[in-house]
């Protein structure tokens, strides 16, 4: 088996339990297979003088990581990434911010990754590339010399051409992502994005379902929805410890609904649309006024780009407003948790509740949707209510799926949920549990590989 290089922004250390979706897919694949993770080390230093590689040894994996200056971490991940790739990617051009200063940053740090990655490579490593941070890694190893088979996952949606237009340099961007030889995205509709762009504004023409020619080049654009471990998922929601952190969860002793959501506090993933759609509920169906809990767990992330600092303060305001209407003495109707949690407390909590509400406005896939069914008991589960614009609804068809920008939809929704017979939520739950198995983890990174490890097709 040829050695596996694993590029991505921030490097996930093996032995820490990562927050984000992306580090623990990898980290579980790339101990199975081993080889090396080469990225961002999390550091930032005054300026080029102190940029240096560190390299370590974990198990199997090899760690490369080097810093980011001050200026590459304003410019190139706030600036670039984070204010500008991001939003355009979620459909949201009203908070893209374009300057040429971190456009220039992003091709310079992703050039600046190459020069320090080309020299690692032996000539059989097989290279994969993770997120919008390194959309042009794939052309700075070529200016190199790299041959080697180079793939990339778009973890992040991919907008029809019209929003992608709103990039200054998108046919720079898209060139870029064709220097790689396999493209992978969330899901059939990103895949069928970018073809659309290829073929109708750059040129390119489609050989295959799977296949593009373009710019002399052929490449491989799949859809490979990501996943979790299931098993390992499930095994935490019902050991010993989880059974009582569920009875406290219920130590009211009365029958509670629990209704949970869990997600990185950000604008995309729509937790004021959430709220109010709760609201709402207790409006529409004021019985369940004493009985119902919104528990949101939302830890804070990229707290420097000012969106994120409004979303926080729009959703602190709403809670307060919400359990000022309704709350009384002996009842809290919204807990919201602004920080990071155990995976094990997750896992518990999502048991313990009767309803996940999954209702991000634009999503790459969400792996909170697929950890809550895990997580569920299936002679009793409970029921998943699911954005339509989340990536995992193309295939999580037995959830309850939902338009978030719909407060009354949403609302009927949850109503829906709360009546809704066991033997209905144990059928709805046994297809959903089918599918997140389908397409786990493992199953994720292994088909991505087989297309990687694939000969490459003639011209
Ligand atoms: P994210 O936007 O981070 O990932 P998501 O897929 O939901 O979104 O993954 C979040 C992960 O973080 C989950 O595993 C969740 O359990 C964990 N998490 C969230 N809040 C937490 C908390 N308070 N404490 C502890 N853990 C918490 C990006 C894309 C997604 C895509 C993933 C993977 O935006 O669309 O599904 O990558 O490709």
């Amino acid at each position: 088996m040829r050695r596996l290089v694993i590029v991505s922004n921030r490097v996930a250390e093996p032995e820490r339990q990562a927050a984000g979706g992306l580090a623990v897919c990898i980290l579980d694949g790339l101990l199975e297979r081993g080889g090396v993770w080469f990225g961002w080390s999390g550091d930032i230093v005054a300026d080029e003088s102190g940029i240096g590689v560190s390299c370590t040894r974990r198990d199997n994996v090899t760690v490369v990581t080097m810093p980011l200056t001050e200026r590459d971490y304003a410019e190139y991940y706030l600036g670039y990434c984070n204010a500008a790739l991001w939003p355009v990617h979620h459909y949201r051009l009203d908070l893209a911010r374009f300057t040429q200063e971190n456009t220039e940053a992003y091709r310079r740090v992703n050039e600046r990754f190459a020069e320090e990655l080309a020299p690692i490579l032996t000539k059989t490593d097989v290279v994969w590339a993770h997120d919008y941070h390194l959309i042009a890694l794939a052309a700075g190893l070529r200016s190199r010399g790299v041959r080697n088979r180079l793939g990339f996952f778009l973890h992040i949606p991919f907008p029809p051409p019209d929003v992608l237009m709103a990039v200054p340099e998108h046919e720079w961007l898209v060139d870029s992502f064709l220097q790689y030889d396999v493209i992978g995205f969330q899901t059939k509709m990103d895949q069928s994005n970018f073809c659309r762009f290829v073929c109708e504004h750059a040129g390119g023409e489609m050989i295959s379902d799977d296949t593009l020619r373009a710019g002399g080049r052929i490449v491989t654009v799949s859809a490979f929805p990501v996943g979790i471990n299931v098993d390992a998922f499930a095994e935490m929601a019902s050991s010993a410890e989880a059974q009582k952190r569920i009875r406290w969860l219920h130590r009211c002793g009365e029958p509670r609904l629990n209704i949970i959501g869990v997600d990185r506090l950000d604008y995309t993933k729509g937790l004021p649309d959430r709220f109010r759609s709760f609201k709402r509920f207790l409006e529409l169906h004021p019985e369940n006024c004493k009985a119902a809990t919104l528990m949101q767990i939302a830890p804070p992330t990229r707290e420097e780009v000012k969106a994120y600092c409004d979303i926080r303060h729009e959703l602190e305001a709403l809670s307060g407003e919400i359990n000022g209407q309704f709350g009384d003495f002996d009842w809290t109707p919204v807990r919201y948790v602004h920080r990071s949690v155990p995976r094990d407390t997750l896992a518990a909590l999502y048991r313990g509740s009767q309803i996940g509400l999954v209702t991000p406005l634009r999503d790459g896939m969400n792996l909170v949707a697929k950890e809550y069914i895990a997580a569920q008991d299936p002679e009793n589960p409970g029921v998943l209510i699911l954005s339509r614009f989340a990536g995992a609804a193309e295939d999580l068809q037995e959830a309850l799926i939902v338009n978030p920008y719909d407060v009354d939809e949403v609302a009927q929704a949850i109503h829906k949920a709360v009546i809704m017979p066991l033997e209905e939520r144990k059928q709805r739950h046994a297809a959903l549990l089918a599918k997140i198995r389908e397409h786990d983890a493992c199953n994720w990174m292994a088909s991505f590989l087989r297309a990687l490890d694939a000969p490459p097709i003639p011209m």
